[in-house]
């Protein structure tokens, strides 16, 4: 009998993702001190090291672990690099992260080291069809979602610092953001199909593909700007309730919202935080760090609104060419509220809890970051965040009614 495909092939590929995927994180952290990678600046955020410990711990735990024999490098780490699986038993509290003094960082590395030892004996060994090949490619894009989420969560903990340190000397991104098309994309609308089809790796929140019914609209070409958010700050934007959701509003007055995370008024104009320092705001570049509530706001002050997730997607599918960073710049936040999908079906076994039970509450966002790893991002991709976070990489992308 003769294969279809070649084992050792898809062995040697396998193992050449893994090794690709992996390398990543540890370069995102060589440049830090284990200070840097230790402190926690709050509790939505985590430190450095717990990151670099997590995804190891889910390739073990989902992987390896998955054979009744395995003998795991050290039980207690369970405890410590559980993000939020009930299934799998007691944690750290994620606030006390930050208290992670043990094991130390070259402890973690090591044990990074070993995970990814027994991963590539594992792989040699070729993985099943089926669900075990699934959650080998989970594994990998769980890792990349947290090169993101360290990016994220070093720049919060860096803006916490009076000395406005620079984590890297320049912005680390995937690729060049894009220059303006300007105008709009207008779309007929009708009934579309949304959803990532059966092709391809697809986060469960992703699926199934299904039909939707979409009214004529249209989609700004450009993402919204930091001039265009000055605007909105002078037309006293932050001060006139009549623009804002209730919810969103009562944040503004109890955190004093004047401006997106990481402004500062400064004698000469705005200053913003960034992965490379303090920087004055430029004008040209899309405005980031910016809640649900805001961009929300922001909308109906520019007398527009969200796109649903429908409409991001089905533009960004039919006429990608019309518009400048559909993804690489930062997240769009939609209208659209995070639910599962007609038909949704969480992931079998422990891997159930990775997306589903987050289905209350928080907001679709589209598109991807800068600090998206290449390859990372897809046009069926939900992203999901409460509606008054702003740590993230996330912006506006205008719709309206009407084609
Ligand atoms: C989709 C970015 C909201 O941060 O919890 C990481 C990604 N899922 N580990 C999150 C995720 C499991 C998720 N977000
Ligand atoms: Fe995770």
């Amino acid at each position: 009998m003769s294969q279809p495909l070649r084992s050792s092939d898809i062995v040697e590929q396998d193992v050449e993702t893994y090794r690709r995927v992996r390398a990543r994180l540890p370069l995102l952290a060589a440049g830090l001190s284990a200070e840097d990678l230790t402190a926690q600046a709050m509790p939505e955020a985590s430190p450095g090291k717990w990151h670099l410990g997590h995804v190891s711990w889910f390739f073990e735990t989902m992987i390896l672990g998955r054979r009744p024999d395995y003998v795991a490098v050290d039980e207690r780490l369970n405890r410590l690099f559980n993000s939020y699986y009930e299934g799998l038993g007691e944690r750290v509290d994620r606030a006390e992260r930050g208290l992670m003094t043990r094991p130390s960082l070259d402890q973690v590395m090591a044990y990074r080291d070993e995970i990814d030892r027994r991963m590539e004996a594992r792989l040699a060994e070729g993985l099943g069809d089926g669900l075990e090949r699934y959650l080998f490619e989970l594994g990998l894009h769980h890792e990349q979602q947290h090169q993101e989420l360290f990016l994220m969560d070093m720049l919060n903990l860096m803006a916490r610092s009076p000395l406005d340190p620079a984590a890297y000397e320049a912005e680390p991104r995937a690729g060049a953001v894009q220059g303006r098309r300007g105008g709009w994309g207008s779309f007929e609308g009708g009934l579309t199909e949304i959803g990532a089809g059966d092709e391809g790796f697809a986060f469960d929140n992703e699926r199934p593909a299904h039909r939707v019914w979409l009214e004529p609209y249209s989609l700004a070409a450009d993402l919204s700007t930091n001039a265009d958010w000055i605007e909105f700050i002078d037309d006293d934007g932050y001060r006139r309730p009549e623009f804002w959701l209730s919810d969103g509003w009562a944040r503004v007055k109890a955190e004093g919202w004047a401006a997106p995370l990481y402004w500062r008024q400064e004698a000469a104009g705005w200053s913003v935080m960034t992965l490379a320092g303090r920087r004055p705001v430029d004008p040209a570049a899309p405005v980031r760090h910016v809640s649900f509530y805001e961009a929300d706001a922001f909308a109906r002050w520019s007398g527009r609104r969200l796109p649903t997730e429908g409409e991001w997607e089905h533009a960004a599918r039919s006429d990608p060419a019309a518009f400048s960073n559909l993804s690489g710049e930062v997240w769009q936040w939609t209208g659209s509220a995070y639910a599962p999908y007609p038909g949704f079906c969480p992931t079998e076994g422990t891997a159930a809890e990775y997306n589903g039970k987050f289905m209350a509450n928080q907001m679709v966002l589209r598109g991807g970051a800068f600090a998206t790893p290449e390859g990372h991002a897809r046009p069926s991709y939900r992203n999901f965040y409460y509606p008054h976070q702003r740590w993230m990489f996330a912006g506006v992308r205008l719709a309206a009614d009407g084609a």
